[in-house]
Order: structure tokens, then sequence, then C-alpha cells
């Protein structure tokens, strides 16, 4: 690229399209956390989950790569030993949020900002990753998606940092396909975004979900595809 003279600093492109007629793009990979892959919620197959994505992350065909965490407080309401009535595990408990009726999943205590199982898995080149985003950091409040919460009384920075980056298209992957995954892709959707969506670097709590899953996908306008058909540049 000629350089004038008079430029001094480099300035992120306005456009959707890259110098190239590209359209920038996006790498959004969901939770890829150690308790998700052999922590306390482990996701059954989840390092082929990992491969996919590190091989999506090497490949340096993205205009803006950005990671998602679960970033819980140690008495998050998503933890069954956060609830009186000591319910069982994966058990829909009903609570009260600011004089709303909220269901919630509970699970083991997962995520816990600070503690290992809240890193990303070390197979992941995090050097490679412009952005973090820590959701479910509320208490009382947790969130699926890495746009909002479940109730949507606060986005994450999520949205602004791919706009900032002039991203008009998002490819996702991470874990888990029916809770974090679905939830990340059905709001880029929500927020405007053309979402693709690679199966083979996602994994699902309970696998017999996926085809169901990404049936809604599609049907809300999400392409679903192979590594090998995902064009991961226009
Ligand atoms: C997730 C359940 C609870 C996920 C997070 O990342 O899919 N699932 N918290
Ligand atoms: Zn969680």
């Amino acid at each position: 690229m000629l350089v004038d003279a008079h430029v001094h600093s480099y300035q992120p492109p306005r456009s959707f399209f890259d110098y190239d007629g590209n359209t920038r793009t996006a790498l959004i990979l969901v939770d890829l956390q150690n308790d998700f892959v052999a922590g306390s919620l482990a996701v059954g197959e989840a390092e082929k989950a990992l491969e996919v994505a590190q091989k999506l992350v090497a490949s340096g065909k993205f205009d803006y790569v950005v990671a998602s965490q679960d970033a819980h407080p140690p008495d998050h309401v998503s933890f069954a030993g956060s609830h009186k009535a000591n319910p069982e595990l994966f058990a829909d408990v009903v609570y009260d949020y600011n004089g709303q009726k909220v269901t919630q999943t509970v699970y083991p205590s997962h995520c816990v900002q600070g503690t290992w199982g809240f890193e990303i898995h070390t197979s992941i080149d995090k050097s490679r990753i412009d952005d973090f985003i820590w959701k479910g950091r509320d208490s009382d409040l947790d969130s699926y998606s890495a746009f909002a919460d479940n109730l949507y009384q606060k986005i994450t920075p999520l949205s602004q940092l791919l706009h900032k980056h002039a991203v008009q298209r998002v490819v996702i992957v991470g874990l888990a396909t029916d809770y974090c995954v679905r939830a990340t892709t059905l709001d880029a959707v929500k927020f405007g975004f053309s979402v693709l969506v690679v199966p083979e670097g996602c994994r699902g709590v309970v696998p017999s979900r996926d085809s169901d899953i990404y049936k809604e996908m599609r049907e809300k306008g999400v392409e679903v595809a192979g590594l090998d058909d995902a064009r991961v540049k226009a």
C-alpha cells in the first residue's frame, strides 16, 4: 500500500470491506475455558472443538479475533451451591430478580474468576486474540451470550468492539453448543451481523440436541458450514 507522507497514524478501516473488497470478518471463540474442557463442567470431545478453533486462530484470516469467558463470582446464581434449597445439578431453579421470576438451570461451580477453570485452554494461542469478553460477572444473573446477559439488562462490549473494527460478518466456534454458543450465535443475528457457525469447532453438553440447535440457527438466518466450506473471507 502507498503511504502518504502526511498520514502519521494508522486508521482502522471505516468500511465493512477491506482494501481488497472482502467482507471484514471476526472470529468469535466462545468459552474455550479449562472447566468446559477438563474441569467441573467438562463437555465431551471438547479437545476436538479446540483443535478446530486453534486452526482458525492460526489461519490469520480474520480481521479481528475475540474470545468470551464465563467469569463468575464464587456465589453465582448458576451454581447449585448458591441456592438454599439444595437443588440437584442441572435442575431448573426459579428465583426472584428485582421482582421478576427467573428460571435458571444450575450447574457445578465453574469458571470462577481467578481460578484455573476460568483460564482459556493452553492449546489456543492467546497472543492472537485481540480482546477478551468477560460475562456472567454479576452474582444474580447469568449470561450465556457473549453479547448480553440472559435478560438483556446489560450488554457486554462485544457489539461495540465489532463495530469499532468495522466487522460485518462473524464466524463462531466454541463451548457449549447448547448454551453459550447457541445464545451468542442467535444474539449475533439480533445485533445485525452476518453469522457463520462451524459445528466441527463446537461441542455440546447434551450432543443429541445438536441437530435441533443447528436447525433453529438456520431458520434464524445463520449459515452452518463445515470447516472446508467455511468461507472465512467473502
Ligand atoms: C455454559 C453452562 C453454564 C457455556 C456456561 O459456556 O455453554 N454453559 N455456563
Ligand atoms: Zn456459566
